[in-house]
């Protein structure tokens, strides 16, 4: 398809594309920037974008996968600049350093799409919408849980004035590890609940593992409860927490988020107390904004995805219908 002139130059471009059968015929070129396959999550959220471009015979879709830097994100948005795409998409890895690639593709008339995770720029008219999680919200969303549950799932025997908390954080400088973390402190402000250690494991399971290794090290039995930004570090720490010799989900409460199905796994074994979800499924979403920009729709600045809470004592009804 011909490159969109501009976002707003939507009426030309409808009627052009009704009218001019061998335009009509074209497909839509999606150019998608993924981070990489750091997670559960981000392995179903690649699932979802390319499987939903396959269902769609309008969509050529370009996607290549970052390997978790950031500098070949950069690579790819530039190389579909260059190729001429319709509309570049991606999931910037972390939130800075994105001005002079955007504005490239807005010099280019190239709508950029940002899925999953946001940018900081100051300019928003680099992007046209952000479709994905409310991050902060998750973070509050796992603090409240912590809050209403933590009596009930560990008090005996212990003063509950203090519940010390480590925190297994996402990769440094991106938005949910930002925002996962600004939101729970947000809640347990002014509670019993004390962030004692508070270390990136990068999302990834492995990582997970070291890191919470480490905290029982420093901190062994002191260690209440983990907050860990998703649930593959969450079941990385798990490993750790029974190596160690203590019991995950009894003598440390686990609270992570994503929903993936391996935390309910988890959930189901009484080794994870509670996920808060997260959903990657953004393929359909992603492809029907594209759409909706090719047929010169405006689309709003931010669309959000509905989410849940899933507590352990729910897991076996729902792990069955689980998607991701
Ligand atoms: O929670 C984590 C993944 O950006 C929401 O990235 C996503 C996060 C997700 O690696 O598992």
């Amino acid at each position: 398809m011909k490159r969109f002139t501009s976002l707003f130059a939507s009426a030309l471009l409808v009627c052009s594309m009704a009218v001019t059968s061998a335009q009509a015929a074209d497909k839509i070129v999606v150019g998608f920037s993924q981070i990489g396959a750091e997670s559960a999550w981000r392995v179903a959220n690649t699932d979802s974008i390319t499987s939903e471009a396959k269902n769609r015979p309008n969509i050529d879709l370009k996607f290549s996968d970052a390997q978790q830097k950031q500098e070949n994100q950069i690579k790819a948005l530039r190389s579909f600049i260059s190729q001429g795409v319709d509309v570049i998409a991606f999931s910037p890895v972390v939130e800075t350093g994105w001005e002079p690639v955007l504005k490239e593709a807005k010099r280019a008339h190239i709508p950029v799409i940002l899925t999953d995770r946001a940018v900081d720029v100051q300019d928003d008219t680099l992007w046209v919408t952000f479709m994905g999680s409310d991050f902060v919200e998750e973070g509050r969303r796992a603090g409240n849980w912590l809050l209403e549950n933590y009596g009930r799932l560990k008090a005996e025997g212990k003063s509950s004035d203090v519940i010390n908390v480590v925190e297994l954080q996402g990769t440094v400088g991106s938005a949910p590890a930002i925002d996962r973390k600004t939101g729970f402190e947000e809640v347990v402000k002014g509670s019993p609940v004390k962030i004692i250690k508070s270390q990136s494991g990068d999302f990834t399971r492995a990582k997970g593992k070291e890191v919470m290794e480490a905290f029982l090290k420093s901190e062994g039995k002191n260690i209440d409860v983990l907050y860990a930004h998703n649930d593959d570090m969450a079941l990385g720490a798990i490993q750790a927490i029974e190596e160690y010799g203590l019991k995950p989900g009894k003598d440390i409460i686990i609270v992570s988020i994503d929903a993936v199905r391996g935390a309910f796994e988890a959930m189901v074994e009484g080794k994870l107390n509670c996920t808060v979800e997260c959903s990657p499924l953004l393929g359909p979403q992603l492809f029907d904004a594209v759409e909706a920009l090719a047929a010169g729709k405006e689309l709003p600045k931010r669309i959000v995805t509905n989410e849940d809470v899933f507590p352990a004592e729910t897991a076996a009804e729902i792990l069955p219908t689980r998607k991701y």
